[in-house]
Order: C-alpha cells, then structure tokens, then sequence
C-alpha cells in the first residue's frame, strides 16, 4: 500500500515524517507551503478538511491527527519500535504523547498564530506574552522527563517522543527560549537529529536545530 506525507519544514509533521524514515518505510514526501496558504487550497481540503499538516495517506485513505497517524505508522511498522510495544511502558509513552500534542503544541500555537484566537492587536500581543511564559514552563516540564530517561524519551528505541520533544524544543528557540536551558532535552534532540534516518529528514526539511537569537 502506497504512503504520502503531506509536510511542511519545521513543522508538526516533522514528527511522523522522523518516524516513517527511522521505520524505513517507502513514502512520498508532499512539500505544503503554510506560508503560501496551500493548506487552505480546495484541493488539500478535499484531503484534510481542517486545512493542516501533518496528513498522512495510506492506500487512498487520508488520516490526520498526530497521535493518530503516529498510532498508525506504529501498528504498520511494530519492528521499528517507535514507540514501547505493550504494558506500563507503552501506556507511559502515549500519556506523554498526548500531552504533548494536547498541551504544550497549542501553547506554541498561541505563541506563533495568536490570530487564531482573536482578531484584536493588542489582544494577540497579550496571548503571546502570556503563551511564551507558559511554554517555558512547560518545557521546564519536558526536561525534568528528559533528564531521568534513557537512553531515549520511550526507552530503548528512539521514536515518537523523540521526535516530538526536538521539535517542541525547536520551536521554543522561536520564542526566545535558549534550548540550552534544557540541557537533557537539547542532548536529546542532538542525538536523535543526528541518527542518519532522522538526519535525511532534517536534510529534506532543510533545517536548522537551533534557531534561538540571543535578545
Ligand atoms: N491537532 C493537530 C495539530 C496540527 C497542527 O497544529 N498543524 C500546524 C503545523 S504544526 C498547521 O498545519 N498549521 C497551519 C494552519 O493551521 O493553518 C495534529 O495533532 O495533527
């Protein structure tokens, strides 16, 4: 059955993107400019009525959701271990999956598209402001877990979590916050980055790990 990502560079899809190269799946990778407003074209939206990436394809059929897309590349590739297979372990792993994806990814949220939650100025200054400290608690939040695991975020393999903890941390850069302040976090996502398959992927998404500008 044929694979298609729909990404964008920096992006949340960074994380299923990891996931599908550490699985050594075959897939095609679809580039979507956010920038250009392509996730809004009639076209994407027939595929993903809620205009985001990531969108994954898998025989035709068009799933969306991170957790939900990383459930499913999982079940597809269960050698890879992406993430733990069964008991605790696994219920661990998607606990902080989801907090992940339900907590600290809309906090950024507010801090990079304040617009999508109000249409007044002041106001987004204002949620900006406020969304930047949140994060950096939370981030705070994300390295005392990074701290006491290992060798990776879900044990033994690198995966999901990882993924999902580069890219938080990356964002954070945007927001002022050094990935240096998170010291295991930061060793974390340099280690992962540096795996050839997730290093392909950095390449193709042409990234930059630290992106903090010191103020
Ligand atoms: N709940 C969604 C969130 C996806 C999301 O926030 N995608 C962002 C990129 S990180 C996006 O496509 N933003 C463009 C937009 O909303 O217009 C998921 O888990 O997949």
């Amino acid at each position: 059955m044929s694979l298609k990502l729909f990404y964008a560079p920096g992006a949340c899809s960074f994380v299923p993107h990891s996931l599908l190269e550490l699985a050594g799946a075959e897939f095609e990778p679809a580039l979507v400019k956010l920038h250009k407003g392509e996730q809004r074209s009639a076209e994407y939206l027939a595929l993903n009525p809620h205009g985001q990436v990531p969108l994954l394809v898998d025989g035709g059929e068009a799933i969306t959701q991170i957790v939900a897309i990383v459930l499913h590349i999982d079940a597809r590739f269960p050698q890879a271990g992406l993430l733990p297979p069964s008991g605790m372990a696994r219920t661990r792993a998607l606990s902080t999956l989801m907090w992940m994806n339900n907590t600290v990814h809309p906090t950024f949220t507010h801090v990079f598209m304040p617009q999508k939650f109000t249409d007044d100025a002041g106001a987004q200054a204002a949620i900006k402001q406020h969304a930047v400290a949140v994060y950096r608690g939370l981030l705070g939040e994300l390295e005392a877990t990074a701290a006491h695991a290992g060798p990776w975020l879900g044990g033994e393999h690198p995966g999901a979590l990882d993924a999902y903890a580069l890219t938080l941390l990356r964002w954070g850069g945007f927001a002022g916050i050094d990935p240096e302040t998170c010291p295991a976090t930061w060793t974390l996502a340099q280690r992962f980055a540096a795996l050839p398959a997730v290093a392909r992927v950095v390449e193709r998404e042409k990234l930059q790990l630290n992106v903090y500008k010191p103020a």
